[in-house]
């Protein structure tokens, strides 16, 4: 990307003088026949980053494959709050799936345009955490073991939100939600459980495997773009900021997100059949403490005394990302870490 001098007024909007920039510089956001995928009409909660990201991907995608695109789309708040009857947000061909099988649709759509001569026609499987994780990963691991041609995307929000804010398997360690409440010796979800889909995709030795945030953009549309050049099967990673599920501040999205990946507790790379091949560094670390104490979920690990034990075992964790992905190049034991 070119340098260029950005205006003082400009630098802090997210488009950050955008349209200054050379056109090929820009982001999509910027893009004068922006499709707009997600449109009015959808009833997504204030500060629901999950819209913010599904309409990202899917602009950027659709630029990406010159407006040949398909979407199925699994059952889940995204696929919800965007449809409901008689209305739909969505202005590309979507379609929707079970709760468990948005992969194996997807699968289907592209075996379909294959058997046409159309594999010039894309396509995107998306879905939540919960049908991810959990309930689709049986279609889910089908179709990275057949390595079909379908980009599939994850937003996780850490819980089945649309079924009102029940556990899954990303649903971090302490962290309350309505089955694992704030109660007992242990409060919240238990420690030692769940599942980081990134490196179950990373097994399967597929094409592309990469992990985002809404807290960059424009990362976000780097690796849909790179994961649309790739043909296979692909996995991307959205961590999506749910001010409802997680009792956040509305306004305090992006900054959520940002502090996920800031604490280490989020890890932000890029694979490629089964090797990570680029990383984010944490360039200004922050303490765990200060990404947990503005949730409610964590609430009870906080107040007058502390839960010094579960938050020792947090920060643990955030250690083992930094070591496992290189996430501070020049901490001992991390030399090497590409950026
Ligand atoms: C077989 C089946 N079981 C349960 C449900 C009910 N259900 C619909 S969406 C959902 C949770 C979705 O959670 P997730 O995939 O994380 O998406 P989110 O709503 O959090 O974005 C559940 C349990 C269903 N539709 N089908
Ligand atoms: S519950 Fe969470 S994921 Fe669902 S629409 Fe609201 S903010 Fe978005
Ligand atoms: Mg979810």
């Amino acid at each position: 990307m070119a340098t260029r001098h950005i205006p003082f007024m400009q630098t802090g909007t997210l488009v950050v003088g955008n349209r200054l920039l050379d056109e090929e510089d820009r982001s999509i956001q910027a893009w004068q026949d922006r499709p707009s995928t997600l449109t009015r009409g959808h009833r997504a909660c204030q500060g629901c980053a999950e819209a913010l990201a599904a309409r990202w991907v899917l602009d950027t995608a659709m630029e990406a494959t010159g407006g040949k695109l398909m979407v199925a789309n699994a059952t889940g708040c995204l696929e919800v709050f965007s449809t409901l009857y008689p209305e739909s947000a969505w202005r590309v061909p979507w379609i929707h799936s079970l709760f468990a099988n948005a992969a194996a649709v997807a699968t289907g759509i592209a075996a379909t345009n294959h058997a046409k001569g159309r594999d010039d026609i894309r396509v995107i499987a998306q879905g939540g955490d919960g049908g991810t994780a959990d309930i689709g990963m049986a279609c889910l691991s089908g179709m990275f073991e057949r390595n079909d041609d379908v980009l599939y995307v994850c937003y996780d929000n850490q819980a089945y939100m649309n079924t009102g804010v029940q556990r899954s398997g990303a649903t971090p360690p302490a962290a309350r939600t309505s089955t694992t409440p704030a109660v007992g010796r242990h409060p919240g979800n238990a420690f030692g459980q769940g599942k980081f889909v990134p490196k179950i995709a990373m097994a399967h030795d597929i094409p592309y495997v990469a992990t985002a945030t809404v807290a960059d953009l424009r990362d976000l549309e780097a690796k849909v773009r790179q994961a649309m050049k790739h043909r296979g099967a692909r996995y991307l990673h959205i961590l999506v900021t749910c001010p409802l599920g997680w009792g956040t501040k509305t306004a305090d999205s992006i900054k959520m997100a940002r502090l996920a990946v800031r604490s280490g507790l989020f890890p932000v790379f890029e694979a490629e059949y089964g090797e990570i091949t680029a990383v984010t560094p944490i360039r200004e670390r922050v303490p765990v403490e200060d990404y947990l104490r503005p949730q409610r979920r964590f609430a009870h690990l906080f107040g007058s005394s502390p839960d010094e034990s579960a938050l020792e075992r947090i920060r643990l964790s955030a250690e083992r990302n930094i070591r496992l992905y290189k996430l501070i190049p020049s901490q001992p034991g991390t030399e090497g870490g590409t950026t």
